[in-house]
């Protein structure tokens, strides 16, 4: 689809937007991410350059998206817990299949999901995901709580980012070439959510392994 979101020359072939696609499921998805965070709580992971990221993660699903001063990388056990993480709930899947469909990525089906929380302040800087093995599979991100601004850098670091506002509700599918585009999240403004409280949750979908 095309984006009134985006300048023509930044619409990414490959991005879907579905605004509001999730929204009489939120309260759902909140209580879900609650309840997993019990079992794998979330913890702000440090780069490998050392540094505490500003949002907090957890997983779930066959394989965790951690980061320590090894690397970045999947991995099949919580380090906190040595265990397996929680499994990924029906009503996830669901979703992040109906939405990667919506986008034109019937067949989809997500072996993991990675969920960020960002307290007001938290940041994601410009970044590519690239740590999974099959780039032909897309993501399915779903935003929840706090708004943010979600920053679109193209393929290259150096593009000065565009600046998209996402609600609670939306559901985005980066397939094709924007599969591979640097982005990032600016700072989260202060706010209180109904569901969320003060924090901003988001769930990508992936197939990693
Ligand atoms: C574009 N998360 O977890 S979601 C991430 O809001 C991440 O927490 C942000 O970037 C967040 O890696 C942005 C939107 C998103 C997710 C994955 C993408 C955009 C993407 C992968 C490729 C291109
Ligand atoms: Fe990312």
């Amino acid at each position: 689809m095309s984006l009134d979101l985006f300048p023509d020359t930044l619409a990414p072939p490959g991005l879907t937007y579905l605004p509001g696609f999730a929204l009489g499921e939120e309260a759902d998805l909140v209580r879900a991410v609650m309840a997993l965070a019990e079992a794998a709580p979330f913890r702000r992971m440090k780069t490998p350059g050392g540094k505490e990221m500003s949002a907090a993660m957890t997983n779930c699903g066959a394989a965790g998206w951690v980061s320590d001063a090894k690397g970045y990388r999947y991995a099949r056990q919580d380090p906190l817990s040595g265990g397996a993480w929680p499994e990924m709930p029906d009503l996830f899947r669901d979703l992040a299949m109906r939405g990667a469909a919506a986008g034109g990525f019937t067949g989809f089906v997500p072996d993991m999901a990675l969920i960020n929380r960002y307290e007001p302040g938290a940041k994601m800087t410009l970044h590519q995901d690239i740590d999974e093995r099959d780039f032909s599979a897309p993501i399915v991100s779903v935003s929840l709580g706090l708004p943010a601004v979600f920053l679109w850098g193209g393929l290259n670091r150096t593009e000065k980012p565009a600046r998209l506002p996402l609600t609670s509700g939306d559901v985005l599918v980066w397939g094709g070439a924007a599969r591979k585009f640097f982005h990032g999240i600016a700072p989260v403004k202060p706010g209180v959510h109904e569901l969320t409280g003060a924090a901003r949750l988001n769930l990508t979908f992936r197939q990693a392994l």
